[in-house]
């Protein structure tokens, strides 16, 4: 299973995440700033694996993505990581439903699991629970080869 090196300088009080491509306001926030008013319960195993759910606090992606106001040709949206070269792909109703967490079982996130900003996402596979997030990229059409997780991913599982 693929597992990239945590960053070295996840400072919550440094992290900021953005939200733009596709939408008439793109905003930028301080991830320290976020509200933790939603949650999820998720498990996190990978593909094969088991591994105890656990809840998950943060910010429902759809209240961030509406902020932004998307544009009426939005259809996907490209979720980076601060780890190079990882993005993945979903369609943005899909999305909407997912959350940007930044507490686990009430504390921060831990670094290794993906802190301070790690995307849950209802039915997902493990690949798709991004950790680090840093940008969520809204698009017209669907990332196509821009979406590095899942090539990435089930190659090393
Ligand atoms: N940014 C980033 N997110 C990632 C990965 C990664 O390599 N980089 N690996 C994914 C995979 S394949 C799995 S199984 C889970 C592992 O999460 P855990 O360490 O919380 O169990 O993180 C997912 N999110
Ligand atoms: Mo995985």
């Amino acid at each position: 299973m693929l597992h990239s090196e945590p960053p070295t300088d996840a400072d919550p009080d440094r992290w900021t995440l953005t939200v733009d491509g596709a939408v008439a306001d793109p905003l930028s926030v301080s991830v320290a700033d976020l509200a933790a008013d939603d949650a999820m319960r998720s498990s996190t195993a990978c593909t094969g694996e088991t591994a105890a759910a656990q809840t998950w606090q943060g910010i429902g992606v759809g209240t961030l993505v509406d902020r932004t106001v998307p544009d009426a040709a939005a259809t996907h949206a490209l979720v980076h990581s601060v780890d190079p070269e990882y993005a993945c792909g979903f369609a943005l109703d899909r999305l909407r439903a997912a959350l940007l967490a930044v507490r686990v079982d009430d504390e921060p996130i831990p670094t290794e699991r993906g802190g301070p900003v790690r995307l849950l996402v209802p039915d997902a596979d493990c690949w798709e629970r991004v950790k680090w997030v840093t940008r969520v990229d809204v698009l017209t059409d669907p990332p196509g080869e821009a979406d590095t997780a899942r090539d990435r991913v089930p190659a090393d599982v």
